[in-house]
């Protein structure tokens, strides 16, 4: 069982009020496909992913960026449950989609730089603190059915 501080369950809770998700999802997802361009394998009916560009005007990136905020929205909903929340979609990234489970890093880790860029200066080691904390355990449920 996860232990959340006061503290982390409001600063989790308080970085997805104030960030913008229409604009933070497609952006992390577009960034992880641009700087980690083996990604892109996973997402072959998604059209025009040539280059930098294309990718961060592709509509369905930016579609599915915002479904990855939506299933971290259901982990923060579910802070004290979120590997039980997680396991239809681990199997689903695992089985069905088999996502390289060590890609779940990468797209938190842009996800991470995201964020630090929309909130600036109150985004300080405290807050990315809480925030990594939400993220591992986040790759931790999804990489649970891995085996
Ligand atoms: Ni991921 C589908 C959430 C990481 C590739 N992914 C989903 C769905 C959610 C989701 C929610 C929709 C499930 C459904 O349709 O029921 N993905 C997440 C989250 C993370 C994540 C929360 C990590 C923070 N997914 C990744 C990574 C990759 C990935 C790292 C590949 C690099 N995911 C996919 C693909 C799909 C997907 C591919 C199916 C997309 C489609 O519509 O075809």
């Amino acid at each position: 069982m996860v232990k959340w501080s006061d503290f982390e369950r409001a600063t989790i809770q308080d970085i997805f009020t104030k960030i913008d998700k229409d604009v933070v999802g497609p952006a992390a997802l577009s960034r992880c496909l641009i700087v980690y361009p083996w990604t892109q394998r996973y997402f072959g009916s998604f059209g025009n992913l040539y280059n930098a560009a294309a990718i961060s005007s592709n509509p369905k990136v930016a579609a599915h960026g915002k479904v990855v905020i939506g299933g971290l929205e259901k982990a923060l909903q579910n802070m004290d449950n979120i590997k039980p929340t997680y396991a239809d979609l681990s199997v689903l990234h695992s089985e069905k989609l088999q996502v390289d489970p060590d890609n779940f890093k990468l797209l938190a880790d842009c996800l991470t730089i995201v964020v630090a860029s929309h909130l600036g200066k109150s985004f300080t080691p405290d807050v990315h603190a809480a925030f990594q904390k939400f993220l591992d355990v986040v790759v931790a449920a999804l990489r649970k059915q891995y085996h």
